[in-house]
């Protein structure tokens, strides 16, 4: 623990307009991201625990601990009894408008949960909020993609296998679960400093309500630079794929990152704020879709792309990390299990991520400071005189 005269960080003025990199600001009680060796839950690596059964990690996450048996059979209970979404929340989803992004769907179908079901309690909310969204997103993603009402839910399958038993999917692949259930647990925390965590946690400094915090949350995710990469980087994927065809060669995919780079564009599932060494939840995605779909076309694309975009990106210096992040493989890997339907990955990002905000927020609100809270966010900017704007 830290001294309280401890000197952590010198703020000078070229550390101004740098989105306040490696600026300490709290304590983060969930997971920490080391630029080095990557995530860890609960000061144990996502390498270890990545194909751990959902419900144990979000236990872990949540109560600091792995549980023994008895404990997550009484959580698994819990979380089952609180999972049933009331009709009238069904229904106002279903009323949303289809043709925005799903992310703008989800965040006021958060708001919408909270206005007809919060109880104003952080603790009691979030765990409502994790029981209900296997429900919440499966209906949200059913009726934005025109599949229909879905089956009904059934909690006792488990929390994912429920989730993915209610998606309508036209066509269901034997492996989908398992990348679900991986994808989920790879995404549920990213220390305390990643954007939608940030966001979510400044919000509720306002002592703004649960739902309140996790739709903002949401808003944040829903960026291209943040959340929404996992998106755009399976259409980059596909993009290279279509352009140098079925039987991709490092050659041919160097020389359209090279070019994309050339025309300013971004590489989409490349580099990051913390990291300076490939995303470990990365690592496993590419392991799995090793494993699991070989020889598919786009697999092969995108491992390609691991090695020449790395080797491209590294050849410019301004790229703080040149490897991949967590969105380079989700959505080839979900792709290849019979999930292709990319407008919808970062929902399930948000549906993942919604449990590490949530438990950074109890911290944040109920527990820090002897259980004062944190108070209100409120950094200072510095007066600058604006550049004259002129018109026509
Ligand atoms: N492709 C092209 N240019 C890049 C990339 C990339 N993958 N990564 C960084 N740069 C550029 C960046 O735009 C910046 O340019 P400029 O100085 O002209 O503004 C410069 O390199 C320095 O940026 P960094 O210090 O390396 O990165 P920073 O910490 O600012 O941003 C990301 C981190 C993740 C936003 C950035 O690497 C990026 O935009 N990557 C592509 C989008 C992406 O994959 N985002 C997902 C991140 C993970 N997540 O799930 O949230
Ligand atoms: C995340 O998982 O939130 C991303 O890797 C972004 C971050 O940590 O800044």
């Amino acid at each position: 623990m830290e001294t309280q005269d401890e000197v952590l960080f010198q703020i000078t003025a070229k550390h101004l307009e740098t989105g306040m990199r490696g600026f300490p600001v709290g304590y983060c009680t969930t997971s920490s991201v080391d630029p080095q060796k990557g995530l860890y839950y609960q000061g144990r690596p996502v390498s270890e625990l990545w194909n751990w059964e959902p419900e144990r990690v979000i236990y872990l996450l949540f109560f600091g601990e792995e549980p023994t048996d008895h404990e997550l059979h009484t959580f698994k209970e819990e979380i089952k009894s609180r999972s049933k979404l009331s009709p009238e929340v069904k229904k106002q989803i279903n009323l949303l408008p289809k043709h925005s992004h799903p992310m703008a769907l989800f965040a006021v179908a958060i708001m919408i949960l909270g206005m007809l079901e919060g109880k104003g309690d952080y603790r009691e909310d979030s765990m409502n909020l994790i029981a209900k969204l296997p429900e919440l997103v499966a209906t949200l993603i059913n009726t934005h993609a025109g599949w229909g009402n879905g089956n009904p839910s059934n909690p006792s399958l488990g929390y994912i296998e429920n989730f993915v038993q209610m998606l309508q999917l036209p066509k269901k692949e034997v492996g989908l679960l398992r990348v679900m259930k991986s994808f989920y647990n790879l995404h549920l925390d990213h220390g305390g400093g990643n954007l939608s965590t940030f966001v979510g946690k400044a919000i509720a400094s306002s002592k703004e309500d649960l739902y309140g915090c996790i739709a903002g949350a949401m808003n944040a995710l829903a960026g291209p630079l943040h959340g929404r990469a996992n998106q755009d980087a399976l259409e980059f994927v596909q993009n290279v794929a279509k352009h140098i065809g079925e039987q991709p060669k490092a050659g041919a995919v160097e020389g359209y990152v090279r070019q994309l780079l050339a025309n300013d564009g971004l590489v989409y599932g490349f580099g990051h704020a913390v990291l300076r060494v490939e995303d470990p939840r990365a690592t496993v995605f590419y392991q799995l879709a090793q494993e699991m779909y070989p020889k598919h076309p786009l697999v092969k694309t995108a491992l390609l792309l691991r090695t020449e975009g790395t080797q491209v990106l590294k050849e410019n210096p301004k790229i703080s990390n040149p490897y991949p992040n967590v969105d380079a493989m989700s959505g080839t890997l979900l792709t290849a299990a019979g999930f292709p339907f990319s407008e919808y990955y970062t929902v399930l990002f948000g549906f993942s991520r919604s449990l590490g905000i949530s438990r950074q927020i109890i911290y944040e609100r109920c527990e820090a400071r002897e259980g004062k809270g944190t108070p209100i966010v409120r950094p200072k900017y510095l007066f600058k005189k604006a550049s004259v704007v002129t018109t026509g």
